[in-house]
């Protein structure tokens, strides 16, 4: 459309707004109560125009083609500051004292702060650890409650009061640290007025800044883009960027709140070197000549498959790269693994089998069109908060959604089917659907014939898992298992997002074999048409660190050791030999340390001993190998059991890239320098290098991309400068000059045969199995406030929010252990036990029990076993027989006496 703003003409699209055409066409209107991230209300009357002989606000009026608006008449201008000037009046005095939008306001239009008059005592609610709300501030624009109700989907705030006294408040009343506020910071991040800040900080959070850097959230995967503000080298704020690609203007308790572990005393500020059985402190030179000693002794003893390194998935590409290089080219071993063993190596391993590429298929925005949402064994409210507020938003707009899972936790609230499988049961449930799929012809024949292989192999099997049979094997009622498979059926446009539920099973990878089986028989992968297949990829850079080679058996991009073109093409950018036998996975390298095979271990951002399952197993593992080096921020579990413990830097220290789930190449700048004493992961690996005599070239991690750019194909186009320009860029990107790849196979798979295969792999039980002893599944995950070992966000007021361990037990199972809500008890497995507060929910089965693994104190991974996929060694986390003794407050006491 064509409009004429003052006589200069704007172009705007169809349903653009009068604000909109003016700020097309250069002009400034103030506005209050709008946010491009919000529908408009017009209720502060600030953004005045005329047009067709009207004063309208222009903010909710739409632009007609051909219209002609008037903005900077002088009345007009009047009028708009009057409205201003209205609203100052009824703020107490200090109401303009910070920088907020309202004094930016003020300031620009000239009003003078000795106008706000009003007379306060309203009073303040700080209850809450991060949003502190300050009532005489509140001009009931109302942006706070469509943040939470509009982007985040939680609803927990309204405008209560009558006319002048009208003020946010939290829905249930009360306090808002007891409301249903899940912390993502939206309100604060929207605020005009300054009613609501993040305290604690200097200035309040309101001083201006001295710098702004953008940077992507280390905490998961989804990569949300970041504005930090930094002053005299602290934090101050952390803002969502509004052209985040996947965030866009959003972001979660973690990433906008969760940077207090930077000014934790906790934290390591130079290396320490275990002497006469105690860790003390040293300078660079000692730890780094005792570590270099310590792997020539080992390399002399065992040869270079005596060592072995963990690489870290909380760090970038860049270190990455460098540190596999390090491993292969320095060492002249493969044994280098990243925590993708623990998480999605199922996910790297079906999907490659099925559709050729070790990645999501598709990228998140087409989620925008998906006509029906299938959520298995993901929890994305919690750990993927962003795009659990978008998943909800597309299903409050329509989309129709089908949850799998064993809890009623997060969007099964709002899904229209809820499985409820028993843990470990996934493949038979995917069976049973693609079983009604096939007999109620809701599959695209087309698509079968032309892009799938398998099908008959897949229809014989699929005669054994009638909706009767499936419902048997995995408890979900057979009406529930139709009523889905014809949800998913009949879509036009079905997505599916997954998570662990899926893959940290005994038979994980075929969990996500199957299940995609769903997507191929229903067309829906590789035309475009909705989300394909998406794993919900866990840290920040575990799709990265894949991506970079950080595994024993596949090189930078995915090249197998095993093949001799892949290993020459390294080679040659490297210009040394790479070693062509796949090495030791994760688990492998904790049992080879204790058979004495292992001598050396480099354990880089993973805290082993919390976090691995059966981790009495894993300590025993660090002692019996004679050197454990260890590079972290903090004192962790596994440092603790450490001979050299390197500090390092976060994520808000360094220079570098992360790819996030949806395969986005996201850079990464540092917003702080280091504490005095500490090094990048980059600088500690070049470090060690150079005091073994090796020089691993790529001197900054500028270079280190250039470099695998020229060894990957699929990496050719990109590079740091083109990042700094675009934002993000997905792989595979092949050219410097074309954007990346984001929904994948439009043409063929990727597979050898060009095909998408179906999997006709059979249901087979967990490894886990209750019985008399130990009754009840443990089923393990993730909580909202805590992140993964919880290193970090325990040093943060996150623990204000979830300050204890709790394992969800069914009110049914609780009569039953004589257990009440609060009690302390021992929840004991055939490997190990683990002490915890009953928390009595119906959001698990009866049968079943939840916890999460994010205090290392309780002891959750001791109780987990070694067993795991078998295809790829993916721990079965999500399966463990466990019995439940209630350990009242007094034999609590008799036991400590004891
Ligand atoms: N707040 C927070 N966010 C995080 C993390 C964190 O620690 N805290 N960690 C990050 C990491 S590393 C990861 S990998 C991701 C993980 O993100 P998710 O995969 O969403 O995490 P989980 O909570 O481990 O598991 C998801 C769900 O699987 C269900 N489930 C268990 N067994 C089965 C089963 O047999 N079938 C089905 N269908 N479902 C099952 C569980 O009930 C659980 O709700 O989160 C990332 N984000
Ligand atoms: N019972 C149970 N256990 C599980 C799971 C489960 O579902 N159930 N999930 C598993 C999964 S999916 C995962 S991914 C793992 C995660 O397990 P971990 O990888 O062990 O967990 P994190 O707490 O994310 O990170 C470990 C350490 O990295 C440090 N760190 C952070 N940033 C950096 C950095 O830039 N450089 C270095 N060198 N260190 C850094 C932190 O201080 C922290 O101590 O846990 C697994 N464990
Ligand atoms: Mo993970």
């Amino acid at each position: 459309m064509r409009v004429l703003v003052d006589g200069v003409t704007a172009h705007v699209a169809d349903g653009a707004s009068m604000l909109d055409a003016v700020r097309a066409a250069g002009g400034e209107l103030p506005t209050l109560c709008d946010d491009d991230r919000l529908t408009s209300v017009g209720s502060c009357r600030t953004c005045l125009v005329r047009s067709g002989g009207s004063v309208v606000a222009a903010c909710v009026t739409p632009a007609a083609d051909g219209a002609r608006i008037e903005v900077a008449a002088e009345d007009l201008r009047t009028s708009r500051r009057e409205a201003v000037e209205l609203i100052v009046s009824a703020l107490p005095p200090y109401a303009l004292d910070g920088g907020s939008e309202l004094a930016t306001l003020c300031h620009s239009l000239g009003i003078a702060a000795d106008l706000a008059r009003g007379a306060g005592g309203r009073g303040h609610d700080d209850s809450h650890p991060y949003v502190h709300l300050d009532r005489d501030l509140c001009i009931a624009c109302g942006r706070c409650v469509r943040m939470c109700a509009e982007v985040q989907g939680t609803f927990a705030l309204t405008l209560t009061g009558r006319g002048s006294d009208t003020v946010v408040a939290p829905g249930t009343g009360g306090p808002w640290a007891e409301s249903d506020c899940v912390s993502c910071g939206g309100c604060v991040d929207t605020c005009p007025t300054g009613a609501l800040t993040e305290p604690g900080l200097p200035g309040g959070g309101r001083a201006p800044e001295a710098a702004r850097t953008r940077t992507t959230c280390g905490y998961c995967g989804v990569g949300c883009s970041l504005d930090v503000l930094t002053r005299d080298g602290e934090v101050i704020a952390v803002s969502p960027a509004h052209d985040g690609p996947v965030n866009r203007g959003h972001a979660c308790v973690k990433g906008r709140f969760a940077h207090g572990f930077l000014r934790s005393p906790e934290r390591l500020t130079g290396p320490l070197l275990r002497r006469a059985g105690r860790l003390r402190p040293a300078s660079w030179r000692e730890a780094l000549d005792h570590v270099a000693r310590g792997l020539r002794a080992a390399v002399a003893a065992g040869g270079p498959g005596a060592v072995a390194a963990i690489s870290s998935a909380r760090a970038t590409n860049e270190e990455n790269y460098l540190l596999q290089k390090f491993m292969r080219v320095v060492i002249g071993t493969s044994n280098v693994d990243n925590c993708s063993r623990l998480c999605h190596s199922p996910s790297a391993a079906g999907l490659t089998a099925t559709f050729g590429l070790s990645g999501g298929t598709d990228g998140f925005d087409d989620v925008e069109t998906a006509d029906c949402l299938l959520l298995v064994g993901a929890n994305p409210a919690e750990a993927h908060p962003v795009v659990g507020a978008r998943l909800l938003q597309r299903t409050l707009r329509g989309a129709r959604l089908v949850v799998a899972d064993p809890r009623a936790v997060g969007l099964a609230r709002y899904a229209d089917v809820h499985l409820r499988p028993r843990p470990g049961t996934n493949v038979a449930l995917f069976h049973g659907l693609a079983h009604v799929m096939l007999a109620e012809g809701l599959v695209d024949e087309e698509f079968l014939r032309h892009r799938a292989s398998g099908l008959p192999e897949l229809t014989a099997l699929l005669e054994d898992y009638s909706p009767e049979r499936a419902a048997a094997v995995t408890g979900v009622p057979a009406g529930d298992i139709v009523a889905a498979a014809r949800l998913f059926g009949q879509a036009e446009r079905p997505a599916i997002v997954y998570g662990l539920g899926v893959t940290e099973h005994l038979h994980g990878t075929d969990g996500v074999r199957t299940l995609s089986n769903l997507a191929i028989l229903r067309g829906a992968v590789g035309t475009g048409r909705g989300f394909g297949v998406n794993p919900l990829r866990g840290q920040n850079n575990v799709q990265g660190a894949s991506d970079m080679g950080a595994l024993p058996d596949l090189l930078p991009g995915y090249g197998k050791v095993t093949d001799p073109a892949a290993r020459a093409r390294a080679e040659e950018v490297w210009g040394a030999p790479v070693p062509p036998r796949p090495g030791l996975r994760i688990p492998q390298m904790f049992a080879a340390a204790r058979s004495g095979e292992l001598r050396a271990l480099w354990v880089i951002g993973e805290d082993v001993c919390a976090t691995d399952p059966d981790s009495t197993l894993v300590a025993k593992a660090l002692d019996a190998c004679p050197l454990v080096v260890c590079s972290e921020l903090f004192l962790s579990e596994t440092a603790r059991r450490a001979d050299v413990v390197f500090p390092v830097a976060s994520w808000l220290e360094k220079e570098g890239t992360f790819v996030n789930f949806d395969r986005r190449f996201q850079r990464v700048r540092a917003a702080l320098r280091p504490p005095e004493g500490v090094l990048t992961d980059f600088e500690v690996i070049h470090a060690l290098a150079a005091t073994l005599g090796a020089d691993l070239g790529c001197p900054t991690p500028a270079d280190a991309l250039d470099e695998c750019a020229r060894l990957v194909p699929a990496f050719a186009g990109l590079s740091h400068g083109r990042l700094d320009r675009e934002g993000a860029v997905c792989w595979p990107c092949p050219d410097p000059d074309r954007p990346g790849e984001s929904s994948l196979y439009r043409e063929r798979f990727a597979t050898p045969d060009g095909l998408a295969h179906l999997s006709a792999a059979p249901y087979l039980p967990p490894g886990e199995q209750p019985d008399d002893r130990y009754p009840l599944v443990l089923v393990t995950g993730r909580r909202w406030a805590h992140y993964n070992s919880g290193g970090m966000t325990r040093r943060t007021d996150n623990l204000r929010l979830d300050p204890v361990d709790r394992v969800d037990v069914h009110p049914d199972d609780a009569a039953r252990h004589g257990l009440r809500d609060g009690d302390r008890v021992r929840v004991e497995s055939r490997h190990g036990s683990a002490s915890l507060i009953a928390r009595l929910s119906d959001d698990v089965a009866p049968g079943q029990v939840f916890c999460a693994f994010h205090f290392p104190s309780s002891g959750v991974n001791a109780l987990t076993s070694d067993r795991a996929d078998t295809v790829t060694s993916c721990p079965e986390y999500k399966v463990t027989a466990v019995r439940l003794t209630a350990l009242t407050k007094d034999t609590e006491l008799l036991r400590r006496r004891r």
